[in-house]
């Protein structure tokens, strides 16, 4: 197929771009899909739900106020958890953007797609580029942890995306903000409307990542956001609202929201400046709720809201600002409990009671799974899915918990596993300097001998120690004994078929 996605060398358009014409460029993802074993499960009667999958960056669990925040005003997603069911122990399944994203989309360990760090701008300029190189010096050395190279630049073809699979179902998909798993403003390979989206509007990275262009479908709208940013939560709301409204009517669809908030830098626009209690913080994160709020509204005037499931999280936790939740230890980068617990609210009144609160722990890869299912989907059999349907935690039907053990990877570094109340650390990446000198298999680690700096393992209760303060593993060698044995045998799993293919 000619590659009809505009380059950096074609990027001559008017601001209001293009209206997609209703059909995708590059209809494999379905085929891919059924090629996968994705196919309609037999006997299905349901009418399908249409999904609205919003996915904030960086957002904090401890943020919104149904979360306990007592700072930040966020009415419109403190409403969603009246209507529907919040998680208070739901996981990313990676502390950082893009393997998080990957991880959601495509139900696997994100280690399986080849992508464990956040990609950078391919446009980025050489002192960025230095800098990074310098980083990925320091870390051979074991002096800085903060850089890893991915494995691939994007995410892979071979993968099927949640958007690939509902295609199947005959599903309407399109995506609006940061998408982070290939930067197709150079690599057009990597554009989501190659990975099962019919229509586009974002970017193709983060908003600290420049230089990063703006798009609708193929058409590149801006070479570079640059730092013209106060518009950015509105333009996404108004494009999330304007698929609703094409789309109502011959559901189901399915929208992929990615604000690019609250994610460094911070720019709100002018009616929400200076107005919150939590600075520009929280001016964005009221913003942002203020667009979840139009999202709503449109489902409700377009009478879409009984069968629509909307799931609001995060992609990892905090960074420098923000709130990790309540207790936690730990921010984004970390493999403590503060970089990965997420806020994660679904509202779906037709299967799910209202006002409902789950404490079953899961991970942001059980997605997948269970949307394939509430869209009448068998899952792909020809590669490992490491999610788990958790549609009963979602209805209060189940209160399983959906995996033995939870792994925590720092890029692709098994840090450590949490098994029931359990949680285990072999070691782990403290992400900004100062940095893991006491990694045992690092040249400082080695030299120090971990005598200044506390040893490894780590072994914390959560059921008594949430905040993960107290070391426990001298007191319970065994248990650390057997999760080590458990990471052991997953790892040697992994590295004798990563990609999961079966
Ligand atoms: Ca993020």
């Amino acid at each position: 197929m000619a590659d009809t996605i505009s380059s950096r060398q074609a990027d001559s358009v008017e601001s209001t771009g293009q209206r997609n014409n209703g059909s995708n460029s590059f209809p494999e993802g379905a085929a891919k899909a059924r090629a996968g074993g994705v196919k309609k499960i037999d006997g299905f009667d349901a009418v399908r739900p249409n999904i609205v999958l919003i996915n904030c960056d960086d957002l904090g669990q401890g943020d919104p106020g149904c979360y306990g925040n007592p700072t930040l005003r966020t009415p419109n997603i403190d409403r969603l958890a009246e209507q529907g069911v919040r998680f208070t122990d739901f996981y990313a399944s990676s502390p950082l953007c893009t393997p998080s994203r990957a991880a959601m989309l495509t139900g696997r360990h994100s280690i399986r797609t080849g992508l464990i760090f956040p990609l950078p701008a391919e446009g980025m300029k050489p002192a960025g580029k230095a800098l990074m190189s310098l980083g990925r010096f320091f870390s051979g050395l074991g002096i800085s942890d903060t850089i890893r190279k991915n494995l691939v630049d994007g995410l892979p073809d071979k993968e099927i995306t949640m958007a690939d699979a509902l295609k199947v179902a005959g599903y309407r998909t399109g995506m609006v903000g940061k998408w982070h798993l290939g930067d197709y403003s150079y690599k057009p390979q990597y554009h989501p409307m190659r990975r099962g989206f019919d229509e586009l509007f974002g970017t193709p990275m983060s908003n600290d990542e420049l230089p990063n262009a703006l798009y609708r479908n193929e058409t590149m709208l801006e070479k570079d956001i640059g730092l013209d940013q106060a518009r950015l939560t509105g333009m996404s709301t108004r494009e999330a609202v304007g698929f609703i409204e094409r789309n109502a009517g011959s559901e189901p669809f399915f929208l992929y929201l990615a604000p690019h908030a609250p994610h460094l830098p911070f720019y709100a626009s002018e009616n929400f400046k200076d107005k919150s209690a939590g600075g520009i913080y929280g001016d964005v994160v009221e913003e942002l709720d203020w667009g979840v709020g139009q999202v709503m509204q449109c489902l409700e005037e377009k009478g879409l809201t009984e069968n629509t499931i909307v799931i609001f999280k995060s992609d990892n936790g905090p960074w420098f600002e923000g709130h990790p939740g309540q207790k936690r230890r730990g921010r984004k980068g970390q493999s403590y409990e503060g970089g990965f617990q997420i806020p994660m609210i679904v509202r779906w009144p037709a299967k799910i009671p209202a006002g409902s609160v789950c404490n079953v722990p899961a991970m942001n890869f059980d997605i997948f799974p269970t949307l394939l299912a509430a869209a009448g989907l068998e899952l792909p059999n020809d590669r490992i899915i490491d999610g788990k349907n958790i549609m009963g935690l979602f209805t209060g039907e189940e209160s399983q918990v959906p995996h033995d053990i939870f792994y925590f990877y720092h890029c692709d570094d098994l840090e450590g596993a949490r098994m029931g109340k359990w949680k285990y650390y072999r070691r782990i990446s403290h992400y900004v300097w100062p940095v893991p000198v006491d990694k045992p298999d690092t040249f400082f680690g080695k030299a120090w001998r971990n005598e200044f700096l506390g040893s490894w393992p780590n072994l914390y209760n959560l059921e008594t120690d949430p905040g993960e303060n107290y070391d426990l593993a001298s007191r319970y060698p065994e248990k650390c004994e057997e999760i080590e044995k458990i990471i052991l045998g997953f790892e040697q799993e992994m590295d004798s078929n990563r990609g999961g293919w079966l």
